[in-house]
């Protein structure tokens, strides 16, 4: 099954947990602090491979989930960090946040990588947050929480020509005819429901890889017929080919269709009117093609080449014609710069750092922020609870509790940990 858009969830692994401990000596009761930091969890990453030409076996996975690094450990043993998670995609990926639109990756060759959700870094352990005021501090960091992202993967499929037309205006036949690619070719219209790439060699040593997509109708970029569907694989292709019967057998008229497709190519993207473009004139062999043909020729100001896909007729100076273009044509990254992620410089969030509601007489604070503080602290003594107050007031939690009419001993709230309202604080 061919499978080329799949949205998933990724949830790349949390940092392994800092740890706290005291150095321990014979006669001395109380060393430094000796906690090591936890490790760092699991990367998600994506990597191009050419043996790969679906995202089928994504299709199937609703989440990856990455795993927690190792916790630290006395004696400043530090946690190991998780292996990272690395799911093969194939060449011609394109990875994005469908909330912003922007690229994350696109993968151009075999075996490139890219982190797509990142794993939490490890909680620190006491040993590396002691300072000079504090040189004995009793609390350390849990790791921080993996990356949680939703993508949109996409494939567009890598080739330097694309052959675009009607349906059985003879694509695949031709396809068939100039490498070694076995689509199904009948007389009935869709019978390609999926694209077919093939290797061409010209004679003179040159070669290129051949995209047979599925036949467009009027409409098309509308979602007419197989609609634009697979229009995507051709944005990436440097030359297209626009296939014409030119016998007019099934009794439309070949300019008209080649006005049609190339209505539907510009509303799709257009980019695409902006390629090369060779136009053959197929099934030549028949009859009224002929006739047909000068007519064409008539209106349209490209060249055209008459050939005959089904008796082999004329390839050979299309090969040749379609090598000789590609060499003038240079390869074009498909997105800019500005399209990708990481070259985002600076982005307007509405920021609320954080929410309070009333809630079964409860004050429930909510917020990216104040969640993250406390998925990061081990309440384990008094210093690390003063810690995480601290960090609480610094956003001006207190404040604003004080404000709404929280009084001393009512219950706060941040996702399931509760704790007592103090005012001292
Ligand atoms: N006479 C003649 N018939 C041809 C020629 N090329 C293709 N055909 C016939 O046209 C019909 C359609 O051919 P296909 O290659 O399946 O056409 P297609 O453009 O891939 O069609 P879709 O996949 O449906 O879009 C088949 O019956 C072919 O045998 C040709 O050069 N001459
Ligand atoms: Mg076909």
């Amino acid at each position: 099954m061919f499978v080329d858009d799949v949205t998933i969830e990724l949830l790349a692994g949390d940092g392994g947990n800092g740890c706290m401990a005291y150095h321990r000596e014979k006669f001395v009761e109380m060393g430094g602090p000796d906690g090591g930091n936890g490790g760092h969890g699991s990367d998600i990453i994506f990597k191009a491979d050419e043996g790969l030409n679906t995202l089928l076996d994504l299709r199937f996975q609703k989440m990856i989930k990455g795993k927690k690094g190792e916790n630290g450990q006395g004696s400043t043993k530090h946690g190991k960090g998780s292996s990272p998670i690395v799911i093969k995609v194939p060449v011609g990926t394109v990875v994005s946040d469908p909330k912003t639109g922007y690229i994350i990756a696109d993968f151009t060759a075999h075996g490139e990588e890219v982190i797509i959700a990142h794993g939490g870094r490890g909680g620190r352990g006491n040993a590396a947050l002691a300072t000079r005021t504090n040189p004995t501090p009793s609390y350390a960091e849990k790791g921080e929480p993996g990356e949680h992202r939703k993508v949109h993967v996409e494939l567009k499929l890598l080739a330097d020509v694309g052959l675009v037309g009607m349906p059985s205006v003879g694509k695949s036949t031709l396809i068939s005819q100039i490498s070694a690619a076995k689509p199904k070719i009948a007389a009935y219209h869709f019978t390609t429901l999926n694209p077919n790439l093939g290797m061409v060699r010209v004679g003179d040593g040159r070669s290129f890889v051949v995209a047979d997509l599925p036949g467009l109708i009027e409409g098309a970029s509308k979602g007419e017929g197989l609609g634009d569907k697979f229009l995507k694989h051709i944005e990436r292709t440097r030359v297209l080919v626009h296939v014409i019967d030119m016998s007019a057998f099934e009794g439309r008229d070949p300019y008209e269709d080649y006005v049609t497709i190339q209505k539907e190519l510009e509303e799709f993207n257009p980019n695409l009117l902006k390629k090369p473009m060779i136009i053959l004139a197929n099934k030549m062999d028949m009859e009224s093609a002929e006739e047909n043909l000068k007519k064409f020729k008539k209106k349209v100001k490209e060249k055209v080449y008459p050939i005959s896909a089904m008796k082999k007729e004329g390839l050979k100076e299309v090969l040749y014609a379609l090598a000789d273009l590609l060499d003038q044509t240079p390869k074009e990254d498909l997105y800019t710069k500005e399209k990708f992620e990481k070259h985002v410089l600076y982005e307007y969030k509405e920021e609320v750092p954080f929410t309070i509601t009333r809630e079964n007489n409860k004050w429930v604070i909510r917020g990216e922020k104040v969640e993250k503080i406390l998925k990061m602290t081990q309440f384990l003594t008094d210093e690390s609870v003063l810690r995480f107050a601290q960090k609480l007031k610094r956003l001006g939690i207190d404040d604003k509790l004080r404000e709404l009419g929280a009084k001393e001993g009512d219950t706060v709230q941040i996702l399931d940990f509760e704790f007592e309202y103090s005012e001292s604080l």
